[in-house]
C-alpha cells in the first residue's frame, strides 16, 4: 500500500561546538542515528593538541561503534606491561587481567576520527567559533550568526564558552605538579638493555621530584610525560632543561636529547573542572567542557567519548531532548564523577608512584561498556 502519511519525518538536527575527541565523538554519533549534523570548530585547521594518549576498553568500544577501532588499532601499541619504577627499581608490572588499553598519538586518534565525520556525512565548518548558547536550543557564533536546533552539544573544552555563556555553577582548581608530553622517536636500539615495549613509569620523590612516564606509541614513535612540581623553575622550563632530566633519568638521554629540541614544548599544570549540571534545556556539555580532570587514570578523553557516545543513545531512548539530557546525566555522570575523584586524589599525592595502583575502583571507568551499558573485563 502506498504511504498516505505525506507529512516529511522531521530529521532532528544537532550543532556540536568543538572538535576534540568529545565533539568528534558526539558528531559521528548522533549523524550515525540519522541526525543532521554540523560540527563548528573554533580553529582554521582540524588537528589534534598534545602529544600521546591512552584509550582503555572504554573508548576502545565507542571507537568501535563509530566503526573506527580496526583503523586506530593500525600504528598504535598495547605495551606487556604498564611497569612502574621508583628510584629506578621496578616495583609493579600491570596487566589489568587482561582490560584491552592501546596507546598511540593524539593526532593518530583525532586523524581517525575526523576521516569517519567526513565518511558519515557531519558538516565540519572550520574558523567557526560558538559564543553562546540557549537552552532553548540556539547557538551563536563569532560571527553573530544564531542557529536553531534540536541539540546543542558544548564540547569546547576546559574554556567553554557554551558553558560560561549559560552560567553553571562550577568549581575549578589547579594541581601543584605538572608536565611536559611530546613526541619522540623511539630510539630503542640506542636505548641499550630493558623492557623498552613497557609503558615505564618512572618516578623519583629525591633528590627532587621529577617523574617520566614513558609510553611507546608505535615502533617509530615515543610518548614522554614529563613531570615536575610547577614551583620547581628547572624542572617546568621549557623548552627541556636537558641536564636536569638527564642527570636524573641517564638511560633515557638518546630519546631526552630528541625532547630537548622541540621548541613548541608546553609546560601544562592539571585541571579540574566541577558543575552542578552537565545539562540546561536542550544544550548538554561533553568533555573537559563538563568534567575536566586529572590525567592520572589517563581517562579524560575516555570518559568524554563514552559521554558523547551514551548522549546519541538517550536521545534515540527519550520522547523530548531535555527529558532524555536529564536521564543521559543520571545514567552515566557517576562514573565520570568517581574517576574524576581518584584522578584528583592520586595526582595530589602521587600515588602512582607506589606501583599496583590500578585498582578495580580505579579501573571502574576503563572496564565501562558503553555499547552494552554494563562493566566488562572483572578484575
Ligand atoms: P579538547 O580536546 O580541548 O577539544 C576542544 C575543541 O574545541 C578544540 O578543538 C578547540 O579548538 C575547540 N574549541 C574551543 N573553544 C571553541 C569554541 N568556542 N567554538 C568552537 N570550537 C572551540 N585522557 C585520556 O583519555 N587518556 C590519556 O592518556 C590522557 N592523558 C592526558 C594527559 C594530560 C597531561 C592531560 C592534561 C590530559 C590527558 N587526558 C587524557 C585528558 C584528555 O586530553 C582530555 O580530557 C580530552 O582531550 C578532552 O577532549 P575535549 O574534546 O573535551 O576537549
Ligand atoms: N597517565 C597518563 C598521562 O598522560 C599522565 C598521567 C598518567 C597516560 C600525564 O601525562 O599521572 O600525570 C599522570
Amino acid at each position: 500500500m502506498a504511504n498516505i502519511n505525506n507529512s516529511p519525518s522531521k530529521t532532528r538536527r544537532a550543532e556540536v561546538a568543538g572538535a576534540g575527541f568529545a565533539g568528534l565523538t558526539a558528531a559521528i554519533a548522533l549523524r550515525q542515528n540519522g541526525w543532521d549534523v554540523r560540527l563548528h570548530e573554533r580553529s582554521g585547521e582540524l588537528r589534534a593538541f598534545g602529544a600521546g594518549i591512552y584509550l582503555w576498553h572504554n573508548g576502545l568500544r565507542v571507537l568501535e561503534a563509530l566503526d573506527s577501532l580496526n583503523e586506530v588499532l593500525q600504528g598504535t601499541h598495547t605495551p606487556p606491561a604498564y611497569e612502574t619504577w621508583m628510584h629506578n627499581k621496578s616495583v609493579s608490572k600491570e596487566t589489568f587481567n587482561g582490560l584491552p588499553w592501546r596507546i598511540m598519538t593524539r593526532s593518530h586518534l583525532h586523524n581517525a576520527l575526523v576521516a569517519r565525520a567526513k565518511a558519515v556525512g557531519v558538516d565540519i565548518r572550520v574558523n567557526s567559533e560558538a559564543v553562546a548558547a540557549d537552552p532553548s536550543g540556539q547557538l551563536t557564533l563569532q560571527t553573530g550568526e544564531v542557529i536553531e536546533a534540536d541539540l546543542i552539544v558544548g564540547a569546547d573544552g576546559v574554556s567553554s564558552k557554551v558553558r560560561d555563556s549559560i552560567g553553571f555553577k562550577q568549581e575549578r582548581w589547579g594541581s601543584k605538579d605538572g608536565i611536559i608530553r611530546l613526541i619522540v622517536p623511539r630510539k630503542k636500539a640506542e636505548l641499550g638493555y630493558g623492557e623498552w615495549d613497557n609503558t615505564i613509569d618512572m618516578w623519583n620523590h629525591w633528590p627532587r621530584v621529577q617523574r617520566i612516564l614513558y609510553s611507546p606509541c608505535n615502533d617509530e614513535e615515543l610518548y614522554l610525560g614529563l613531570m615536575a612540581p610547577s614551583d620547581d623553575p628547572r624542572g617546568s622550563r621549557v623548552p627541556l632543561d636537558l641536564e636536569v632530566w638527564v642527570e636524573m633519568f641517564p638511560f633515557l638521554e638518546p630519546c631526552l636529547v630528541e625532547a630537548a629540541k622541540l621548541q613548541s614544548a608546553r609546560y601544562d599544570r592539571y585541571e579540574t573542572t566541577k558543575l552542578d549540571s552537565w545539562t540546561r534545556g536542550k544544550v548538554a556539555l561533553v568533555g573537559d567542557a563538563a568534567h575536566a580532570m586529572c590525567p592520572a587514570l589517563a581517562q579524560g578523553a575516555g570518559c568524554a567519548m563514552v559521554n558523547a557516545f551514551s548522549l546519541s543513545q538517550d536521545v534515540e531512548a527519550h520522547g523530548s531532548v531535555e527529558d532524555a539530557l536529564v536521564a543521559w546525566e543520571t545514567r552515566i555522570r557517576p562514573i565520570t564523577d568517581r574517576t574524576q575523584q581518584i584522578s584528583a586524589d592520586y595526582a595530589a599525592n602521587r600515588s602512582l608512584s607506589k606501583g599496583n595502583m590500578f585498582t578495580p575502583e580505579a579501573l571502574e571507568a576503563a572496564r565501562y561498556d558503553p555499547i552494552k551499558g554494563v562493566y566488562s573485563w572483572p578484575q
